[in-house]
């Protein structure tokens, strides 16, 4: 198993969370903000760093090391959703390099495979020669372990987006079990997919599920910053119950506006995750 996974399964099981927040705002210290408001409710922060303004570059004190740094305090994972697509020596560069350097402080990111298999060996090699400023770092001052210590992988992971929530996509079934093939094929980097339900199929499959397109239904919501599960955004974007996902067999239910534009995020964070994880132990054991 992926070192990541089995941590983020851990993890899973400690915070009694099986939520990850998308941090869908657009200045770089109201993320940080936001990182903090609703850490203690989440296992996995996803950022969209191109969407920010104000992002400090410092490797050491800069807006990805603060993040990294609220990460080991409150214990989630930081996933930078930039959705690599391009070719081998591209998406290493992208990775790796310019302003965010998201090698650094994101441990997992995703990639289409639009572009073939190479463009995961690609990000497999950054990934490996990667610096690893976080090896084995001892994050054990976070809160409510006690004496439990929590060695951090120096490892970092890939999802691939094997299904997508938004109306009309091309991603068929054919190409979803292209996208598992591939992730067998790198199993020691690929932790997973973004897909819409479980697609673990072979008995030494351990993939994890992320889903987005996630909403409370009305009579759980009390702000009217949700989308009614059923329906879509203005834009395409499809939305189910974090019940319903969680029922499925989804590892983390992915929420972005819902919690993000609420009037209390850190408290509606608490509900997506109180919600997710009454239907997580409800769900049948494997
Ligand atoms: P929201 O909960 O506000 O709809 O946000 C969903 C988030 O998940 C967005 O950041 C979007 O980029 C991401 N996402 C998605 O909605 N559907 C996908 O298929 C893949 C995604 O990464």
């Amino acid at each position: 198993m992926h070192p990541l996974t089995s941590y983020l399964r851990r993890l899973i099981r400690h915070k009694r969370s099986n939520l990850c927040v998308s941090a869908d705002i657009t200045n770089a210290d109201e993320m940080l903000a936001l990182a903090r408001a609703v850490g203690p409710s989440i296992v996995v922060f996803k950022t969209h760093a191109d969407i920010l303004s104000g992002w400090d570059p410092d490797p050491v004190h800069g807006t990805g090391a603060k993040l990294a740094a609220i990460a080991r305090k409150y214990l989630f994972l930081v996933f930078e959703d930039r959705k690599f697509a391009d070719i081998g020596f591209t998406v290493q560069l992208q990775y790796a390099g310019g302003v965010h350097r998201i090698v650094d402080w994101a441990h997992i990111v995703n990639a289409h495979v639009i572009s073939g298999p190479d463009v995961v060996r690609a990000l497999q090699e950054a990934a490996d020669s990667w610096g690893g400023e976080e090896i084995n770092e001892d994050v054990g001052d976070a809160q409510e372990s006690g004496s439990d210590t929590w060695k951090l992988p120096s490892k970092r992971g890939l999802l691939l987006l094997a299904q997508m929530t938004s109306a009309g996509n091309f991603l068929n079934e054919e190409y979803t079990s292209n996208c598992v093939a591939i992730a067998r094929q790198y199993r020691e980097f690929v932790m997973g997919f973004i897909a819409l339900k479980p697609l673990n199929s072979q008995p030494e499959d351990d993939f994890i599920v992320m889903t987005p397109g996630c909403s409370l239904p009305p009579e759980e919501s009390l702000d009217d910053s949700e989308f009614v599960p059923g329906s879509e955004d203005a834009l395409g974007q499809q939305y189910v119950t974090p019940k319903e996902l969680i029922l499925r067999g989804c590892d983390i239910v992915i929420v972005g506006r819902g919690i993000c534009n609420a009037t209390d995020p850190s408290a509606k964070a608490e509900q997506y995750r109180g919600v997710a994880w009454q239907a997580y132990e409800e769900r049948p054991k494997l």
